[in-house]
């Protein structure tokens, strides 16, 4: 539980499809009555948007991977002070492209990072806080990276290797596999039709199961 509102998180890898259905899922949760924070990791806040143009700076090469950790977690802290936690005081429900199992699948997975490490960091900024419902769009690497390389800018991630992102998917399919009840995976290599209309009836039993 997070408090009055309800909290969605999207995640997946590198072109995934979950910035181009994250706006349904808002619309849906609307037309429910909803009152709707959509928002971004890392990001989402002013500073955790500075923060956000670091880490994502293809120029900022030779980052440590703990300095990137932190990074992240120092984001996120910030995001969580002023645009989480006080949305969903007030009872709205945010909708959040990326959130902590982003962590678990990129600085753990892809990075090599010790998940254990990522856990005490977890527990210290958010305490109890986790995401009541996580859409999980899986798709082969190679399908990802493909949609995601019609794009011309290229981030600091998105300049990583298929063995990287290969890493980064299997930490997410193993965190599916450990949490189902709020980690549902969703085919996202079909068309965007068809992945959101099923989207659109995770999000919709859902809402349906927590009125008010
Ligand atoms: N990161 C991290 O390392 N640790 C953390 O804790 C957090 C984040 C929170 C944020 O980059 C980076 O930060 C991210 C992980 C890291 N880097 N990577 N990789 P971002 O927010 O800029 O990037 P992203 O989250 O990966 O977004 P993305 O690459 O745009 O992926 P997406 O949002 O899932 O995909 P999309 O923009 O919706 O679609 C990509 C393209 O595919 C686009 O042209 C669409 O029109 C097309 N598309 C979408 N769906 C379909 C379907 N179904 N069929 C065909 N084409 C499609």
């Amino acid at each position: 539980m997070t408090g009055r509102g309800r909290f969605i998180t999207l995640e997946g890898i590198e072109g995934a499809g979950k910035t181009t259905q994250i706006e349904a899922v808002c619309t849906l949760l609307a037309e429910h009555g909803r009152a709707v924070v959509r928002t971004r990791e890392p990001g989402g806040a002013p500073l955790a948007e500075r923060i956000r143009a670091l880490l994502l700076d293809p120029e900022a090469t030779g980052m440590a991977e703990d300095t990137e950790l932190l990074l992240m977690f120092a984001a996120r802290a910030e995001h969580l002070a002023r645009t989480i936690r006080p949305a969903l005081a007030e009872g709205a429900w945010v909708v959040c492209d990326r959130f902590t199992d982003a962590t678990y699948a990129y600085q753990g997975g892809g990075r090599g990072l010790p998940a254990a490490r990522i856990a005490v960091l977890e527990e210290f900024v958010q305490g109890p806080l986790r995401p009541d419902l996580t859409l999980f769009f899986d798709v082969p690497v190679a399908v990802g990276l493909a949609r995601a390389a019609r794009r011309s800018a290229v981030d600091r991630f998105e300049a990583e290797t298929i063995d990287f992102f290969e890493r980064a998917r299997a930490a997410y399919l193993a965190r599916a596999v450990a949490d189902p009840g709020r980690i549902r995976r969703i085919d996202a290599s079909g068309d965007p039709t068809g992945v959101g209309a099923a989207v659109r009836a995770i999000v919709a039993d859902f809402s349906a199961r927590h009125p008010g």
